[in-house]
Parts: C-alpha cells; sequence; structure tokens
C-alpha cells in the first residue's frame, strides 16, 4: 500500500509511535510518505520505502497566525494525488483530523477518493480537545473520519465521554519492539551515574503541568530517605526550572541529574531501576512501556491508561494521582531487596511483551485493508 503519515515530528509520544509505525510498515514493504512540519526525531535517513515532505508555512506579513492547518492540508492534496497514496493516517486530533478531512474533500472534487484513519493520542481529547473552542471541530473529524482509533481503552472512554461522538472507536494499542530493549542497559553509564552503587530512579517526559514533576521530585526525597539513591530527569519543559529549584533548595542537586532532552533514550532508562510515572492523565504511557521492555518496573499513577500497561503487581504499582507518600514506599518496597527488585523485572518484561510490534502492526495493516476496501466497495475508487 502506499500510506501517508501525518503526526508531530517532536518528542512526542505519539510522533514517535507515528514513525515507528512508518517504519515498520517500510519494513513490510508498503510505501509510506511521512508529512510533517519537521523530520520526525526517530525517522533516521535513507531508510527504504520511506519519504519525507516538509510542511513549509511561510512567513507572510499579513498573518499575526500563520495558517498551518491550510498548507498541511495542500500538502496532503498535492502528496496523495502525486504519489498515488491509497489512505492517510493522521496521529493527534487537531489540526490533522480536520486538515485530513479537508484534503479528502478537495481531491474528491477532483475525482480522486481516499479514506483517512485518525488515531487519537490522549491530550488531543484529555486536555486541548476538551477546551470549548476546539469542540465542534474535533466532534465533526473523528465523526468523518473513515476510521478512528484510541491507544487505550480508556482514551476511548474518554473520547465518548467528552464528545457528542456516535461512532465506531476501535483500539489498537501503542506498541514497542521487544527486541530493541533486549540489551539496552549499560554498565558504563550506570557506572557514571550511579558511581556508589546507588539505586537509579529515572523519568522521562516533557515536563509539562499534566506530567506532575515536582512530584516525582517528591518521591526521589522520599526514597532518599530510606536508601542511598539518584534520579535521572530524561526531557525539558515548562516545569523543569520548578524541578530544579525543589532540588537546589533540598540541597539534592547533586543526587538529581537534569539530562534535558534527548533522541535515544533507551540505554539510559534501561540502565535504571525503577521508572515513576506520576501524570494526573496518562492515555497509555508509552515511555513506561519502553522502560518496561527494558526490565525497568514502573511505579505509576493510576490515570487512564496506565492501567492498561502497567499490571498492579506485575511490572509496578500504580497509585493515586498525587499521592507521592504511597508512590515513595512502594518505589522503596521495589527497590528493597535484590529478590523483589528481580521478580518485578521479570514482570516488567513479560507485561511488555503484549505490546510487541508483532502482536500489533497486523492491527493497523488489517484496518487499512478494510478502510480502502470500504471506499472500493463503495463505488468511489480512484
Ligand atoms: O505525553 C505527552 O504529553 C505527549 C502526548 C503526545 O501526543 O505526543 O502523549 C500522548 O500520546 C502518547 C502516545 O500515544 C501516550 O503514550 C501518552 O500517554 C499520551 N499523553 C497523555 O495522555 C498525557
Amino acid at each position: 500500500m502506499r500510506i501517508g503519515i501525518v503526526c508531530y515530528p517532536t518528542f512526542g509520544g505519539s510522533g514517535v509511535v507515528a514513525t515507528e509505525l512508518g517504519l515498520a510498515l517500510a519494513e513490510e514493504g508498503h510505501i509510506v510518505h511521512f508529512i510533517t512540519y519537521d523530520r520526525p526525531v526517530r525517522l533516521g535517513n535513507g531508510k527504504a520505502n520511506i519519504f519525507y515532505h516538509e510542511v513549509r508555512v511561510s512567513d507572510y506579513p499579513l498573518f499575526d497566525y500563520q495558517p498551518y492547518e491550510l498548507v498541511l492540508t495542500s500538502k496532503l492534496v498535492d502528496v496523495a494525488r502525486h504519489e498515488r497514496l491509497d489512505l492517510l493516517h493522521v496521529h493527534y486530533a487537531i489540526p490533522h483530523a480536520s486538515a485530513a478531512w479537508m484534503a479528502q474533500q478537495i481531491l474528491r472534487a477532483q475525482g480522486i477518493h481516499i479514506p483517512f484513519i485518525t488515531t487519537l493520542h490522549g491530550t488531543d481529547i484529555t486536555l486541548v480537545g476538551r477546551d470549548p473552542s476546539f469542540e465542534p471541530v474535533i466532534t465533526f473529524a473523528i465523526e468523518h473520519s473513515t476510521a478512528v482509533t484510541a491507544v487505550s481503552e480508556s482514551l476511548r472512554r474518554e473520547t465518548f465521554a467528552h464528545f457528542p461522538v456516535k461512532r465506531d472507536i476501535r483500539v489498537i494499542p501503542n506498541f514497542i519492539r521487544m527486541d530493541r530493549y533486549a540489551d539496552a542497559a549499560d554498565p558504563v553509564l550506570r557506572k557514571r551515574f550511579a558511581p556508589n552503587g546507588e539505586r537509579i530512579l529515572v523519568h522521562v517526559s516533557n515536563f509539562r503541568p499534566v506530567k506532575r514533576v515536582l512530584d516525582v521530585v517528591k518521591v526521589f526525597l522520599a526514597v532518599r530517605k530510606q536508601m542511598p539513591v539518584r534520579l535521572l530527569l530524561i526531557g525539558d519543559g515548562p516545569d523543569r526550572h520548578a524541578a530544579e529549584m525543589m532540588c537546589r533548595a533540598n540541597g539534592t542537586c547533586n543526587d538529581v541529574l537534569f539530562l534535558g532532552k534527548m533522541t535515544e533514550p533507551e540505554a539510559v532508562v534501561a540502565s535504571s531501576d525503577l521508572f515513576v510515572l506520576t501524570s494526573e492523565t496518562e492515555s497509555f504511557g508509552l515511555a513506561a512501556l519502553e522502560a518496561m521492555a527494558s526490565g525497568v518496573p514502573v511505579v505509576s499513577t493510576d490515570a487512564g491508561g496506565t492501567s492498561e500497561v502497567v499490571e498492579n503487581g506485575v511490572g509496578g504499582l500504580l497509585n493515586a494521582v498525587g499521592d507521592t507518600d504511597a508512590m515513595a514506599r512502594h518505589a522503596a518496597f521495589i527497590l528493597g531487596d535484590g529478590a523483589t527488585l528481580e521478580h518485578y523485572r521479570t514482570g516488567a518484561r513479560t507485561s511488555a511483551a503484549r505490546f510487541d510490534i508483532a502482536n500489533v502492526l497486523p492491527r493497523y495493516e488489517a484496518l487499512y485493508e478494510q478502510v480502502v476496501h470500504q471506499m472500493k466497495a463503495d463505488g468511489v475508487h480512484q
């Protein structure tokens, strides 16, 4: 098939999932065209069957706000027509789903009929999407997508709870390549981060308020009272400075390492002992899944889709949002002795294996076949 993928090319989980999906489809022999405003961070260079089209918004002085959605729409029309795409798969509702719908209408007027699939990722529904100024557009785009998927059962429920949509939404969970994480741990890195054999806590996010990064620091401070421990913080964003201030105020800067944004955090995460996820809401928790795949257990909030990823008592332990005491207690329990840690490490890998790409990719391919055939059966194929 010839597939167009639209996503945010940045460090967010939706962009990672879209990129990994495109790469996997290309390996299967599909032709994949990425249409984004920047090269997706994990796309790499020169891969077979992968093409990249940049959406460039010109800086016209009349516009206080550049009309990105319209430029994206024009690009989708152009790429779909000239590359003879079979379908578009857009990740994150805003503004990708509405741009895809507009492109579909323009192409239809030119006699070209193309289906589009919208994958809902989380904050497009749970945060941004609930802003009343977006609601009518999101509702419309969801209703008029050829098919819609959500990355967890929780997100599917949230969508029906917050938007007046009636259509089917299929759950296809996020995935990982288990083989990539098998030997990701690096003893040299571990020695550098914890030279005296300390336990290592790790957190990866975009440091937005929804992640409650200060709770991660609170958990670290409480665990630190019970055992030697260091905290690795990967990523950057609005709450980084507040987290730094908290460490300074507590005189713990030497034991908290702010590592910033990383294009390949796998080795650092795999060299740690416990992943801490404190989010207010989390539709899935891809970063936690990646940690589990490399045998790093997770102490997480029970915040939406996390309970579908982190099986409580198997690969980690779930807690109420904001209950940093419970999270610290659970962290200390898992890290307390070698046997318990090993039990959770094994559980983390087993839990993660449920989401191996081999189990998930065929579900996307089946959906692609279905929407393309449906369009042909409707008698509107090109
Ligand atoms: O984690 C973020 O804030 C970024 C956001 C995104 O869209 O890139 O992540 C969402 O999508 C990820 C991939 O499906 C999920 O793993 C994250 O749980 C979800 N984030 C939230 O729901 C807060």
